[in-house]
């Protein structure tokens, strides 16, 4: 994997993921309680052996790159020609602000020629997944391919919201659509299509070539999905890689959290008894930046009189630094340094870093940005027009989001 250049494309603006991405890119939205959403695709690079990785920012990067910059670089040996760096918008080649996926790319395509890598392996910040990417790369070179394609299976609906793919039986791709409304199903499967997850491996001087050449298309939006990955596949050596468990066998978890409900339940799947996400796999560590914080504490005040206040968490997820003090938390992911206080319940929520819940609040199935204040007494989820009008956020299936500006105070 020496010879393996990591792109990772983080400067999606996350609109659905609003009002979590209002301040900050999605790849920098808190996941599973310490975690942000792209440590997921950095913990997969170092544990592939990738030590190159180019972060390409664009839209609200401060959060992400303070997170990349305090928490990741020390991972890696700038003397041993390791590193992480976070690149922000160029316009060094043209005027213009990025504009597609491989824009992005062919603006920093001085830097990334400089490293002369054999491989770049271009990925997207954005997505829940634990993948070996050695793998790919691995039947990348035994295919003698030009392009690899990372590949998912899934259903007509979802297909509509990603590049679909046509095979051969040898998974040579035949033919590939980008978000179309009537996407091609797999043979013989009619609920069933063959998703891009947005994730190439490209031999480095084709990729270059290709990029150049896209650049001076004037009818081109410059994107991988929409032009490049098209525009190649009846002349070179194109494949899919299907992305399959450890056995090869059936499919591997992905989760793209691109939603608010998507983003809830993948959080509430890591409250489960038997989640399909293992984060306790020592063979496969999620790194992220671990602030210096104390270890979570659960008090329980017995001598409370006929209410004892019970500090405790049951199906959840605690941070460092947290403090259950008095309150219960059930099937929660509770952040660094939040606070649950006296005769409070939260149920079914996740709480991120530094959240105060107040005495006495009752809430369920509530996202709740860092530091908001809650003043005690409230209930929220219960009554969701309330909900609506205090102003929050609440999705089709009911979740609300108390972001960092509704109202509530926040620090
Ligand atoms: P989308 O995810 O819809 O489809 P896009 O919005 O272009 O494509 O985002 C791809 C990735 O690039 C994301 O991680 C995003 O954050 C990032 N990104 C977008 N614009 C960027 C820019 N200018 N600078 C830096 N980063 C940028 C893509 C593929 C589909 C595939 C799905 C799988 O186009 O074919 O099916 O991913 O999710
Ligand atoms: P997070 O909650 O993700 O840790 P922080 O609270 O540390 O993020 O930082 C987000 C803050 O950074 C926002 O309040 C916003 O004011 C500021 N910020 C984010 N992106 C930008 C930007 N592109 N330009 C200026 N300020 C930004």
């Amino acid at each position: 994997m020496k010879d393996v250049l990591a792109v990772v494309l983080a400067g999606g603006k996350g609109s659905r993921l609003e009002p979590l991405t209002r301040d900050r890119a999605k790849p920098a939205v808190p996941f599973g309680g310490g975690y942000r959403i792209i440590d997921f695709a950095l913990s997969n690079c170092l544990n592939s052996g990738i030590r190159k990785i180019m972060v390409l920012t664009q839209y609200k990067a401060m959060s992400l790159d303070r997170h990349v910059t305090l928490g990741w670089r020390s991972f890696l040996c700038r003397e041993l020609g390791e590193y992480i760096d976070v690149v922000p918008p160029q316009q060094r080649i043209d005027e213009k602000w990025y504009q597609g996926t491989a824009d992005a790319v062919y603006q920093n395509i001085y830097t990334l020629e400089k490293e002369r890598p054999e491989h770049v392996l271009i990925l997207a910040g954005d997505h829940i997944y634990k993948m070996d990417y050695a793998k790919m790369v691995a039947a990348h070179v035994e295919k003698k391919a030009d392009l690899t394609i990372g590949a998912l299976n899934v259903t007509v609906e979802e297909a509509r919201s990603f590049g679909v793919m046509e095979v051969d039986p040898e998974n040579r791709v035949r033919g590939f659509v980008e978000k179309s409304p009537n996407p091609k199903t797999v043979p013989g499967q009619p609920d069933t299509c063959l998703a891009s997850m947005g994730i190439y491996v490209f031999n480095a001087p084709f990729l270059f070539d290709e990029l150049c050449k896209d650049a001076t298309l004037p009818d081109s939006a410059h994107d991988f999905g929409k032009n490049i990955i098209p525009s190649i596949i009846d002349n070179r050596r194109v494949f899919a890689y299907p992305f399959l468990d450890e056995n090869r066998k059936s499919q591997a978890y992905w989760r793209d959290v691109g939603t608010i409900d998507a983003y809830f339940e993948a959080n509430m799947e890591l409250t489960s008894v038997d989640p399909p996400l293992n984060m306790y796999d020592r063979h496969w560590p999620i790194r992220t930046y671990q602030p210096h914080l104390p270890p979570a504490k659960f008090v329980f005040d017995s001598e409370a009189g006929e209410r004892p206040r019970r500090g405790e968490a049951l199906d959840s997820i605690v941070c460092p630094g947290a403090i259950l003090s008095g309150g219960c938390v059930n099937r929660c992911v509770v952040g660094p340094g939040a606070r649950v206080n006296s005769y409070a319940t939260v149920e079914d929520s996740i709480l991120f870093a530094g959240v105060n819940v107040g005495r006495n609040c009752k809430i369920r199935r509530t996202i709740i940005d860092k530091e908001v204040d809650v003043p005690p007494g409230l209930e929220i989820g219960y009554d969701l027009e309330a909900d609506r009008r205090r102003g929050f956020t609440v999705t089709e299936s009911g979740v609300v989001v108390i972001a960092k500006a509704d109202g509530i105070p926040v620090g």
